[in-house]
């Protein structure tokens, strides 16, 4: 097993040497590319981005939109968690403690291990990225967030053939996430991906937004964004990563199956059941805007989706 140092690691599983140069590698690799397409770090050398001193007033999304200010990506949010409105993360999610932390990545993969968060926020593995995102309540930011790409992890793992699917799952702990103790969704908060989604260079996990660590609400300490889903699909405080042969079974889609599906996809076609998808409110502004096809990501993605009907898979 390949062990991280943070978290309450049991003597029994104290890292084996080579497994250790294992971790190792990963990072030096994943430095590598992330260094290739990187848009532009202004992380400098520290170890926590939170030291960035980029000049966001000036920053703008290839796509020449404004970023959605701090205050609105960081005051309203879903995290049912810590309550279902949307100021209820920022006022309740203090309760959550980010660090020290551990995911485990494990199911049918050649090179399963546990990982602390040391293992990934590193100089130089750290990239920005704006993404517009999408909620699947027709409102969406354009955000700048730190992370890097899922797949630096998945190569890492080494999935085996028969892996299909990733399954992601969320902290599951009534103390941190007081939100638990009510059944309005199944707990935990449970997402996933097709494997070829799931290592699509546009998939990121995220440690940090406009340069600065992760807040609580938003997902601390690491959380998925697919910028081409609708937001649910961004699952936060993400403690496990699994591959499987079957696809997993969301949390929105088993709280309503007919209402939310498994892919999620941003797609102004198909409506979900009691509203269009054809708008959305940029938060911020005014008048409504056209919803792009894939989120505007049609160009990167559409191919992961040829031969499909996406108004069954939805
Ligand atoms: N664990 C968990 N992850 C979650 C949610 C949640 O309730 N719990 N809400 C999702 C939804 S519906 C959206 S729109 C995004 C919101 O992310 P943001 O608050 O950072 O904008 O987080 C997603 N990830
Ligand atoms: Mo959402």
């Amino acid at each position: 097993m390949l062990i991280g140092k943070s978290g309450k690691i049991p003597s029994s599983e104290i890292t084996p040497e080579g497994m250790y140069l294992n971790r190792r590698q990963f990072i030096g690799k994943s430095a590598a590319v992330v260094a290739g397409a990187s848009m532009g770090s202004g992380i400098g050398g520290s170890i926590e981005p939170e030291n960035s001193q980029k000049d966001w007033s000036k920053v703008r999304s290839e796509l020449d939109e404004e970023l959605t200010p701090f205050d609105d990506v960081t005051s309203y949010n879903n995290f049912y968690e810590f309550g279902t409105g949307k100021s209820d993360p920022v006022r309740n999610a203090h309760t959550l403690r980010p660090r020290p932390w551990t995911i485990e990545v494990g199911g049918l993969c050649d090179n399963p291990g546990t990982y602390g968060l040391e293992d990934f926020i590193k100089p130089g593995n750290i990239e920005d990225r704006v993404y517009r995102m999408r909620c699947v309540e027709a409102w969406s930011m354009v955000i700048p967030w730190q992370g890097f790409s899922l797949k630096d992890v998945i190569d890492q793992a080494k999935p085996s053939g028969s892996a299909r699917f990733v399954e992601f799952r969320t902290l599951h702990d009534l103390e941190q996430m007081p939100g638990q103790r009510y059944g309005v969704l199944r707990w935990p908060y449970v997402e996933g991906l097709r494997l070829d989604e799931a290592k699509h260079p546009l998939t990121m996990l995220i440690t940090g937004v406009y340069g600065k660590t992760l807040p609580n609400q938003n997902g601390a300490p690491i959380r998925l964004i697919v910028p081409w889903k609708y937001g649910f699909k961004g699952i936060k405080s993400i403690v496990s990563m699994r591959f499987l042969e079957e696809m997993p079974m969301n949390t929105w889609k088993r709280s309503a199956s007919h209402e939310y599906g498994f892919y999620a996809n941003v797609n102004p076609d198909v409506p979900h059941p009691r509203w269009s998808q054809a708008r959305e409110r940029r938060i911020g502004e005014f008048r409504r805007r056209r919803t792009l096809m894939f989120n505007g990501y049609a160009d990167e993605v559409a191919s992961l989706y040829s031969g499909m009907d996406l108004r069954t898979h939805y």
